[in-house]
């Protein structure tokens, strides 16, 4: 065996160590409690009110959870560790706004998606409005989101700031850090209706995507029984009223 062969096999044996630790639904199911995570940072999403996780997507998972027969135990941690995570088994299921990629679905599988948005041009100077507005201007993003992705492909920006949270990045904007700040279309619109006074004003969406959970890459017994429940919820409308609760319109997919 020459040294090229010896790591070949050794990373294969790890990542059979890794995937061997995921909880297929049987082992959870057996448990009778669901872990969830989420970050905990990204309002009307999911975020903390005092205490308590709450957002559109806590209370989907919520529901979800129920409507399989489990309890359900939440962790937080910062967006950038959520998906390594479920590699290390520290959570059965993620769901903290992550678009549908193609670089993530190489490390996890996605489940059916619980909304449709897209990422929005964001400022305080009404000029900035489409990407052509945004050469030689300074964007705000958060790490490791499509917006840092998206951003950095529209020719001409002068520069891309991440920041480690959205509301990081939001908070650069507000106190003319930078020009401007790409979040999620409902984020914006979320804080423009509680926040007038911010003067946030939006502009076009640069991209649309799909938001899904995730699982553990190939965890397939777990994401069938969460897609099952989930289209069984969206079929009876809970979906779309947990929806109109945040954000005053219905954000499935069409
Ligand atoms: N939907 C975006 C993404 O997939 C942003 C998520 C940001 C969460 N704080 O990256």
């Amino acid at each position: 065996m020459n040294i090229f062969n010896i790591v070949a096999t050794a990373a294969v044996a790890l990542a059979a160590a890794v995937s061997a630790q995921a909880r297929p639904l049987a082992d959870i199911e057996k448990s009778g409690t669901i872990i969830l995570a989420s970050e905990g940072q990204y309002a009307p999403f999911n975020y903390f009110e005092g205490k308590k996780l709450t957002g559109y997507e806590i209370e989907v998972g919520e529901a979800v959870a129920k409507k399989m027969g489990l309890k359900y135990e939440w962790k937080t941690v910062g967006f950038d560790a959520l998906l390594t995570g479920l590699a290390q088994d520290r959570w059965d299921l993620v769901i903290a706004s992550h678009a549908i990629t193609e670089e993530r679905a190489k490390a996890v599988t996605f489940t059916l998606p619980h909304y449709c948005s897209g990422g929005q041009i964001t400022a305080l100077d009404p000029k900035i409005r489409t990407a052509a507005d945004l050469a030689g201007k300074v964007v705000a993003v958060q790490t490791g989101t499509t917006y840092l992705d998206s951003v950095k492909k529209v020719p001409g920006v002068k520069d891309v700031k991440n920041f480690p949270t959205d509301e990081a990045a939001r908070n650069a904007l507000s106190s003319k850090r930078v020009d401007a700040w790409v979040t999620d279309r409902f984020v914006a619109k979320d804080l423009i209706r509680k926040v007038p006074q911010a003067g946030l004003k939006t502009g076009d969406m640069l991209f649309v995507e799909q938001v899904a959970s995730a699982v553990s890459k190939g965890n397939t017994t777990l994401a069938d029984a969460w897609n099952q429940a989930l289209k069984a919820l969206i079929a009876d409308g809970t979906i779309a009223a947990i929806s109109q609760k945040y954000f005053g319109e219905d954000v499935t997919c069409k």
